[in-house]
C-alpha cells in the first residue's frame, strides 16, 4: 500500500509538502531522512522533484584546512549584505558546523541564528551507506525543492568520491593555498580538471602569488571556451569575495549562454543515477554473500571447478535478474 502515491507514508508526504512551502523544520527532517534512510531516497526524490528545478548550486572543494568553510562564510556574508537567500551544505566536514559557527567573527551569533535568509546544514555522510555521492545530489534537490535559490556545497577534495560529487554543483570552485607543492598536489588529486574557478586562499601568506601564477599557467580553455579564472582571496578578512562572486556569476552566464548548462544538469542526473544503481548492486551483493548459493559459488572456485571470471559473470547476471523482485528466501548459513 502506497498511500501517498510515492511510496511515502502520509506523514512523510506531508513533510515534503511543508518543505515545499518553506518550512525549515520539515526541510531539516527530510535531510536527515536522506542522510540516514537509504530506502527513502527514491520515494522522497520523486515527491521533491516536482518542486525543484530553480536552484543554482556552487561547489567549494579543496584540501582539508584550505579555508573552505571560512570562504563559504564570507560568500554567505556577501549574499546577506545584498539581502539574498542562501543555503549551505557541508558534506562530511571534519568539524561539523552550525549557522552561527560558519560565519564566525564575521557576524555576531545572534544576528544570524534564526536568520530566515540562511539555511546551513552539515551532513556526515560517512554513516550513510552509499556515501557522499549518493547523499549529495538528493540533499541538494531537497534544498532546491524548499525554494533555496543558491546552494553552496562544501566538500573536501581528497579522493575520487569527493571529486565525483563536484557533479552535484553547476559551478565548481577549487580552493588552493600557498604552500609547498600545492599545485602538484592539486594536479595529483585531479582538482585541476574539475575547477571552473580557482581560488588561492590565504593570500595574506607567503607564496600566494607564485601559486596563483603557476595555476594560471596550467589552466586552459575547455571545449566550450571557458578558461577558469584564478583569483586570490583572504577569506578570513573577506578580501576578494566580491571578485569571486563575479567569477561565479560569469561562469553561470557562460553555461547559460553556450547551453553547456544542459550538460551540467545531465552530469547531476548521471551522478544521482549512478550512485543509486551502485548502491542497489552493492546491496544485492551483500544480501547474496552468506547465502547457500554464494557458498556454492565459492566452493566451485576453490575446487577449480569454476573459473573465477565465469563465476563472477554468473553472479552478476543473477544480481541483475533479481531486479525489482524480493530477495529469494534462502537459508543463510
Ligand atoms: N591566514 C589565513 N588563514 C585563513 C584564511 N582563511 C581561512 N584561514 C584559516 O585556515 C584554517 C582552516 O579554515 P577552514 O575554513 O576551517 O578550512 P576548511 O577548508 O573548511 O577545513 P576542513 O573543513 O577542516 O577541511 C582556520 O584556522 C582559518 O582561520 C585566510 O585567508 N588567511
Ligand atoms: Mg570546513
Amino acid at each position: 500500500v502506497r498511500p501517498s502515491g510515492f511510496g511515502l507514508s502520509p506523514e512523510q508526504a506531508h513533510l515534503v509538502l511543508r518543505l515545499s512551502r518553506g518550512d525549515r523544520v520539515a526541510l531539516a527532517r527530510v535531510l536527515t531522512l536522506i542522510e540516514r534512510d537509504r530506502a527513502l531516497i527514491e520515494p522522497l526524490d520523486a515527491a521533491l522533484s516536482r518542486f525543484a528545478g530553480n536552484a543554482y548550486a556552487v561547489g567549494v572543494t579543496g584540501a582539508p584546512g584550505a579555508g573552505k568553510s571560512t570562504l563559504v562564510g564570507a560568500l554567505l556574508a556577501d549574499r546577506l549584505r545584498r539581502n539574498q537567500r542562501t543555503a549551505v551544505l557541508a558534506l562530511d566536514p571534519v568539524s561539523p558546523f552550525s549557522q552561527g559557527a560558519i560565519l564566525g567573527d564575521r557576524m555576531r551569533m545572534e544576528s544570524v541564528a534564526g536568520d530566515a535568509r540562511l539555511f546551513v546544514r552539515s551532513l556526515g555522510a560517512r554513516s550513510a551507506r552509499g556515501g557522499l555521492s549518493l547523499v549529495a545530489p538528493f540533499a541538494a534537490r531537497a534544498l532546491d525543492a524548499a525554494g533555496w535559490p543558491m546552494i553552496l556545497i562544501e566538500t573536501v577534495g581528497v579522493g575520487q568520491t569527493e571529486l565525483d560529487i563536484v557533479d552535484a554543483a553547476l559551478t565548481s570552485v577549487v580552493v588552493l593555498t600557498p604552500g609547498m607543492g600545492d599545485e602538484v598536489q592539486a594536479i595529483k588529486a585531479g582538482l585541476m580538471e574539475v575547477g571552473d574557478v580557482f581560488v588561492v586562499n590565504k593570500a595574506d601568506c607567503d607564496g600566494a602569488e607564485i601559486v596563483r601564477r603557476d595555476v594560471e599557467r596550467i589552466t586552459s580553455a575547455g571545449p566550450r571556451g571557458w578558461r577558469p579564472p584564478v583569483l586570490s582571496t583572504v577569506a578570513l578578512e573577506g578580501r576578494g569575495i566580491g571578485e569571486l562572486w563575479e567569477a561565479i556569476d560569469a561562469h553561470r552566464a557562460h553555461l547559460e549562454e553556450t547551453g553547456a548548462i544542459t550538460e551540467r544538469r545531465q552530469g547531476m542526473s548521471a551522478l544521482a543515477l549512478r550512485s543509486l544503481v551502485e548502491d542497489q548492486l552493492r546491496e544485492r551483493l551483500a544480501a547474496t554473500i552468506g547465502s547457500r548459493r554464494w557458498a556454492h559459488w565459492v566452493d566451485g572456485v576453490t575446487s577449480g571447478e569454476g573459473e573465477i571470471g565465469v563465476v563472477a559473470e554468473k553472479i552478476l547476471k543473477c544480481l541483475l535478474a533479481e531486479a525489482g523482485e524480493p530477495a529469494p528466501a534462502e537459508v543463510k548459513r
